[in-house]
């Protein structure tokens, strides 16, 4: 008898015939993410590239005019590239159908401008069509980046140039199959050949594409694409506001849909935005988007690479992460060694979840329910969730690991379908029989990764201190990431002297100055390292002596000293900063220097120059001029000049790297820089360093 009614009770409680009705759903928390943006969101890591007819002429953009016969690789294999994407981890790529230049890397049907009138296949080539299918075979998402602002074309800045636009998009968007993000870059510099008139046009980026009706023709043609646009009109996904690789880490998936955008909201998105358009990180893997062979030994290290994974789809965003094509068609395979390594290493950090084998528990579950326990926040199920009451706003989940457990990645996701929610939490860890705060942040999103020095505990403690809507989380997950050693920071200062700094407290150093690989068997660096007058080709490597641990190896090929260099053309003791070999301190014009302004250096000596460099100042929050259009002159008696070099500076404002300009070698004693055009047209330039190439 007992036996019966115990078997009924038990059939109540799994049928929910025991009179406890199960609790409502969470109500949504709007603006919500469309189908499209979902799919997009859990893509997480894709590749763009890089590759057009300024791939040529080693310039970052190409200016219109370049001949397409220069367009020849001999190696082209789109294979490789998918290969490697795919290989890396990678769930699309995103290629540069038509970049600034106007060239499109297609046969369009309306320009001569294109791989048709190319000796590349001997004009019967078509990349995109190549990439379409590499990306089918291995199992990768296909996007495409139209450029809206073309130099090539000669109704550029009137109607006729829409439909031209539209015309172009409708054979990239018909012709390839799935497309799943279209990419509308805003850049546009005026200036470029537009058939051969060389002037410069102005648009109204707001007006002028009319992006509504695009928009209208994109999604007819592809219904599940995600468009990204940072001019115009908003669309599914945001710019970042930065091409250095990271969102802020509050990152709200919302925007308002009208207005512009100021850059703290690109970065950061907006609490109470009314539409949900989440951030993407672009970045490159070398400093910039197009192949310079100058380059090769820029490639962004594997600590460099772990950052821009923690600061982008470790804070509510995707990576989008650019490589460069060679001329000869390929990737480089250092970019390839250096992607794969990535790929290693955060397959490493994620290899083993601490969170499955914890037991989880709440301080609150939705209506006493088991469909909302704590516990499902660490199934394996990503549709599940932990919720709470309807008007709570705070909450925590513990994990208890049953014993002391080292850690030092602590990983959250929020099921976004119902909205992003979560305004700040905090993370603490049970050690020794007391709560330590191991980070407090504000928001969460799609998914949240917290870095943390190890720490061994028994329990770990997520408390949401406020949200938009009751709290909800549909994964948490907790891991101890192998160590990885930051390469040392090498800089030389104006006299000469080396500084390389290591980039944690408990790593030596150890460094060559004659190009070859340092060990640890190489000289320790202790205290700055004086140089001779002549090049130098520093590399360091952090060491660690009690795991044996080194880090990749960082390198900076220096010019001539600077020593006896000497700004004459102003005050020498601030504009010095250009010259300090400090990147994060720089020279601001005076204000009452207007355009063209001139920095003027005394060399000390005769040298033979063959090119020159110059950083813009770095510190984008000081809103400092950066110069765009510039002119370089060179004297040997501070009376004659002789301009050796002119032109702009591409997508400097976007990414503020060094610029690199070479021309014919010539002695002189004197050098003048000349800033025609910066970025606040016309206000005092600023300039974080100026170097120069010798022979
Ligand atoms: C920028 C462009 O101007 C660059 O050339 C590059 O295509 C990058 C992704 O966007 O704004």
């Amino acid at each position: 008898m007992l036996k019966s009614l115990f078997i009924l009770l038990v059939l109540c409680l799994l049928t929910g015939l025991t009179g406890f009705a199960q609790p409502t759903p969470p109500k949504p928390v709007g603006p919500l993410p469309s189908e499209n943006q979902l799919r997009w969101q859990k893509m997480e890591y894709y590749a763009f590239i890089h590759f057009s007819i300024n791939t040529y002429t080693d310039m970052a953009w190409g200016l219109g005019n370049e001949d397409p016969k220069l367009f020849n690789p001999t190696k082209l294999d789109c294979r490789q590239w998918a290969r490697i994407c795919k290989e890396a981890g990678m769930k699309g790529i995103i290629f540069t159908a038509k970049h600034h230049s106007g060239f499109c890397l297609w046969p369009s049907k309306y320009t001569e401008y294109s791989v048709k009138n190319a000796p590349w296949h001997n004009g019967k080539g078509d990349v995109v069509r190549e990439l379409a299918d590499a990306c089918k075979e291995y199992g990768l998402k296909f996007g495409v980046y139209l450029s809206p602002w073309d130099r090539n074309h000669a109704d550029y800045g009137k109607s006729e140039y829409i439909t031209y636009f539209r015309n172009q998009l409708t054979e990239l968007l018909t012709n390839y199959g799935d497309i799943f993000e279209v990419w509308y870059d805003g850049a546009n510099g005026g200036s470029g050949y537009y058939g051969g008139a060389n002037e410069t046009r102005k648009i109204d980026a707001k007006t002028y594409y009319d992006w509504p009706n695009t928009y209208k023709l994109v999604r007819k043609l592809q219904p599940n694409i995600v468009i990204w646009n940072d001019g115009g009109d908003r669309a599914d996904l945001r710019w970042v506001g930065t091409e250095a690789g990271y969102v802020g880490e509050t990152n709200w998936s919302l925007l308002n849909a009208t207005g512009d955008v100021p850059e703290d909201q690109l970065r950061h998105g907006v609490e109470n935005g009314n539409a949900w358009v989440p951030g993407e990180v672009n970045t490159s893997i070398r400093p910039e988007w197009f192949y310079h062979e100058r380059e090769d030994r820029k490639v962004k290290t594997l600590p460099q690479l772990m950052d821009t994974y923690y600061n982008s789809i470790g804070r509510n965003g995707t990576l989008l992460l650019n490589f460069p094509i060679m001329p000869n068609g390929l990737i480089h395979e250092l970019d390839e060694k250096a992607v794969q390594a990535f790929a290693k290493a955060t397959k490493e950090a994620f290899a083993v979840n601490l969170a499955k084998t914890a037991k989880a528990t709440a301080s609150q579950v939705r209506g006493k329910s088991a469909a909302y326990g704590a516990e499902k926040a660490i199934d394996s199920d990503p549709d599940s969730y932990w919720a709470t009451d309807e008007a709570t706003r705070n909450a925590s989940l513990t994990l208890q690991f049953g014993k002391p457990t080292a850690f030092n990645r602590f990983l959250v996701q929020e099921p976004i379908r119902l909205g992003q929610r979560v305004k700040a939490f905090t993370v603490e860890a049970l050690v020794d029989g007391q709560w330590k705060q191991l980070d407090k942040q504000t928001t969460i999103g799609y998914k949240r990764i917290l870095r943390f020095p190890t720490v061994t505990a028994t329990q770990l403690r997520l408390t949401i201190l406020d949200a938009k809507g009751s709290p909800l989380i549909s994964n948490l997950a907790v891991y101890k990431a192998p160590l990885i050693l930051t390469p040392p920071v090498i800089t030389r200062n104006q006299a000469g002297e080396l500084h390389i700094k290591p980039g944690d407290s408990e790593s030596d150093v150890y460094y060559t100055l004659d190009g070859s690989t340092p060990t640890a068997a190489s000289s320790q660096y202790t205290a700055p390292v004086k140089t001779g007058a002549g090049k130098v080709d520093v590399k360091a490597i952090a060491y660690n002596r009690f795991t044996k641990q080194s880090s990749v190896p960082s390198e900076e090929k220096f010019d001539i000293n600077r020593a006896a260099w000497k700004v004459i053309s102003t005050d020498a003791t601030s504009a010095n900063q250009a010259l300090d070999g400090n990147a994060g301190t720089s020279w601001h014009q005076p204000k009452s220097q207007a355009m063209p302004a001139d920095l003027i250096i005394d060399l000390g000596k005769e040298e033979n120059l063959a090119g020159f460099r110059y950083l813009p100042a770095q510190n984008w929050w000081e809103e400092a001029s950066i110069i765009t259009q510039y002119q370089f002159a060179v004297s040997t008696d501070n009376a004659t000049w002789k301009k050796v070099s002119e032109g702009e500076f591409s997508n400097i404002k976007n990414s503020p790297v060094w610029q690199t300009k070479s021309f014919a070698p010539t002695k002189a004693r004197y050098v003048k820089l000349r800033a025609l055009k910066n970025t606040q047209e016309g206000s005092a330039s600023a300039y974080a360093e100026v170097d120069v190439i010798t022979q």
